[in-house]
């Protein structure tokens, strides 16, 4: 460990705060005519998205920024002024003039009050990005329409009328001289908008997924396709995932995150989000027919907060059931604002069509991205073309969807407080852990802590550091169990004596599945009898020659050589995410030794990613004499990191690559979301 990268790390945890940006004007333009297509795209779209907001009391926790009318200036950013005045001039127009003006475009519509509107939700757009940009806020969300991607230079297109993100990526890029933007669009369509004004901009890498269908789909662009990768200098830095069928489910997604986006955006290390915040990607959408219900958009979100320093600005596009958009919506915000995740909901097997358009996407880009150059892979040259037969069902079943969606949220949503504890030893240093996290002492060691010890070894009894340890391990794991924490630190002088011991204890408490990480050269001994209610994962400097492999315990050697930057990402997005995700934990234990191989941030980035898992349930034991690991473990697991930076990264070697891949198909049998090639 480099003390550059140690003192980089910050000791106060900074305020995480979220914007809201939403104003009821928004809602003053509407169709005025008859039009099939057109009818879907309603005001209380967002009036009623907001409403459910305040619902959760998720609205008044954020910080809510007004709107205001983007300036023409802004407005020509991105597009023509001969554009400008067409949409200018639909103010004073009747309704047959205007529905004369729309056809003019696809799929567009406009209303005398469009063009306010259009200005107000550019404008919004804006308001967040400054409020991000200038640190009032870490994060948030604009609830605004018209929405944006699918507008171009001079043309309305698929209700967009000024295309909001590609302008706020201009406006940041200019205003606040960034080098590399990341624009995620998980709208359902395919904003070939942004593609078109991007497609050769190396400094904005733009990723679309969308419903394809081999084309079949709108807006029926040979341009969506994979192989459609951005043009001169910015070949390799636009990233399209087409789904070939409907019916994809939260596995589906988050394979796509895992083995397509994350690694590149983590490689990209962009200095700003923006996400196309497109909800008719969700669970009973007329338009998309997809499966992913409201949590998985928590899921999606979370990953996205660890790029970018967490400078994530979430833009409303797309989303036409009105309660499945609000309660995706209600997610997304949810997590913005930090608090622990609902567990994704699922089968977590990603379908062989989205396996297909996942090689293909990897294979068109293995050439531009380190992450993917030597992992190499085929291209199939006919994605299947049968149907699914599980889509989400269609929007003539609109109670069935209702119901559905009201038994899902209140089966996922518990009260589940943030809260952690971090225990240690009688007189250790408290001063410099963050002012949410409870402080205990070890108490003296009973004799359950004693009888769990002599089960390893008899002359540990007289060392009284170690009982003191146990006893903290002990205690932190019951506090869990017991809903008196959310998440907790054990300091230990011996992880691994209190790793084994923890997980002789949670066997006879009422977790179903445990995820065991251990960091470090340990290997604490399973119970034979474990059937599947641990899973043991085990990162050290290298892989003891005599392994005692298997589906519920795997190695991972990491062994990174020193200097800038860390690739661990690489790993964490791989493998050891996919693992997790398919297991899905009800407990995640993360054990950190003396003689650990990775540093500091890594444990950090993992630790965060992997606490979305399991409802936020997570141990973590850490070696007594690590206080710069402690302070910023209590900061990540208060969920008070928002801002913080897990980088530097840099691209895995080729030896790395070869190594997690050999990993990774040994597992896959077992833990499907480690596929990403269709067999
Ligand atoms: C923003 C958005 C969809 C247009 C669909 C037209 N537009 N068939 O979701
Ligand atoms: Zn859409």
């Amino acid at each position: 460990m480099s003390c550059a990268l140690q003192s980089a790390l910050p000791d106060i945890a900074m305020a995480s705060s979220t914007a809201l940006v939403y104003d009821e004007e928004m809602t003053s333009y509407k169709l005025l005519w008859d039009n099939a297509e057109c009818a879907i795209e309603v005001p209380e779209r967002i009036s009623l998205s907001y409403k459910r907001l305040q619902h959760y009391g998720l609205a008044e926790r954020c910080v809510q920024l007004p709107v205001r009318e983007a300036t023409e200036e802004e407005i020509m950013l991105i597009h023509s002024p001969e554009y400008l005045e067409v949409v200018k001039s639909t103010q004073t127009m009747e309704v047959e003039e205007l529905r004369k003006t729309s056809e003019k475009y696809i799929a567009a519509f406009f209303h005398p009050n469009s063009y306010r509107c259009a200005k107000l939700s550019l404008g919004g757009t804006l308001q967040l990005v400054d409020a991000v940009m200038s640190g009032e806020v870490c994060n948030g969300l604009a609830l605004i329409r018209p929405p944006g991607h699918h507008s171009q230079p001079s043309e309305s297109n698929g209700f967009c009328v000024f295309n909001n993100v590609a302008v706020a990526a201009k406006y940041a890029k200019n205003k606040y001289n960034l080098q590399r933007i990341l624009i995620v669009d998980w709208d359902i369509h395919h904003g070939q908008g942004i593609q078109y004004i991007f497609e050769d901009d190396p400094s904005v890498l733009y990723f679309s997924w969308h419903r394809y269908e081999h084309g079949s789909f709108w807006p029926n662009l040979r341009e969506s396709d994979y192989d459609f990768i951005g043009k001169g200098k910015g070949t390799g830095y636009n990233i399209n995932l087409p789904w070939n069928q409907i019916g994809m489910s939260n596995g589906d997604y988050i394979a796509a995150f895992f083995h397509v986006l994350l690694p590149l955006a983590f490689e990209f290390n962009p200095e700003l989000v923006l996400v196309s915040a497109g909800y008719d990607s969700g669970f009973g959408d007329p338009e998309g027919l997809m499966r992913a219900t409201p949590e998985c958009f928590s899921h999606l979100t979370h990953l996205l907060m660890h790029v970018g320093h967490g400078k994530l600005c979430a833009v409303l596009e797309g989303g036409y059931h009105l309660g499945s958009l609000s309660e995706s919506v209600s997610m997304t915000v949810r997590t913005l604002l930090g608090d622990p995740l609902p567990r994704l909901s699922g089968e977590m097997v990603p379908c062989f069509s989205a396996l297909e358009s996942i090689q293909n996407a990897r294979h068109a880009h293995a050439p531009y991205w380190k992450s993917l150059l030597h992992d190499e892979t085929r291209l199939i040259q006919e994605p299947s073309t049968k149907g699914l037969s599980t889509a989400s069902p269609k929007h003539t079943d609109a109670s069935i969807i209702d119901e559905f969606l009201e038994n899902h949220m209140k089966k996922i949503l518990h009260a589940v407080p943030q809260s952690t504890t971090c225990i240690l030893s009688p007189g250790a240093d408290t001063s410099r852990l963050a002012t949410n996290v409870q402080v205990e002492e070890s108490t003296a060691p009973s004799d359950q802590v004693k009888a769990a010890i002599s089960v390893f070894s008899q002359e540990n009894l007289g060392n009284d550091s170690l009982l003191q340890s146990v006893a903290k391990t002990l205690a932190a794991i019951d506090k869990i169990a017991n809903g008196q924490t959310k998440n907790c630190i054990a300091l230990s002088s011996n992880s691994s004596l209190s790793t084994q011991v923890a997980l002789q204890h949670v066997s006879n408490l009422s977790f179903e599945r445990v995820l065991c990480v251990c960091i470090g050269d340990m290997d604490p001994k399973l119970d034979a009898t474990n059937d599947g209610k641990t899973l043991m994962l085990i990162i050290s400097e290298d892989k003891p020659t005599e392994r005692a492999h298997s589906d519920y315990k795997c190695f991972l050697k990491w062994n990174e050589s020193l200097g800038e930057g860390s690739s661990f990402f690489y790993a964490v997005f791989r493998f050891i995410l996919p693992v997790a995700y398919s297991y899905q934990p009800d407990l995640i234990i993360i054990s950190v030794e003396n003689n650990r191989s990775i540093g500091t941030k890594d444990i950090l980035l993992l630790t965060s990613l992997l606490q979305g898992l399991s409802e936020g349930a997570v141990l973590s034991i850490v070696p007594e004499s690590e206080l710069e690991l402690t302070v910023a473990l209590c900061n990540v697991l208060s969920g008070c990191h928002s801002g913080m930076d897990f980088g530097p990264y840099k691209p895995p070697t080729e030896e790395c690559v070869q190594d997690l891949k050999d990993e990774a198909v040994v597992m896959e049998k077992k833990w499907k979301l480690l596929q990403c090639f269709a067999k």
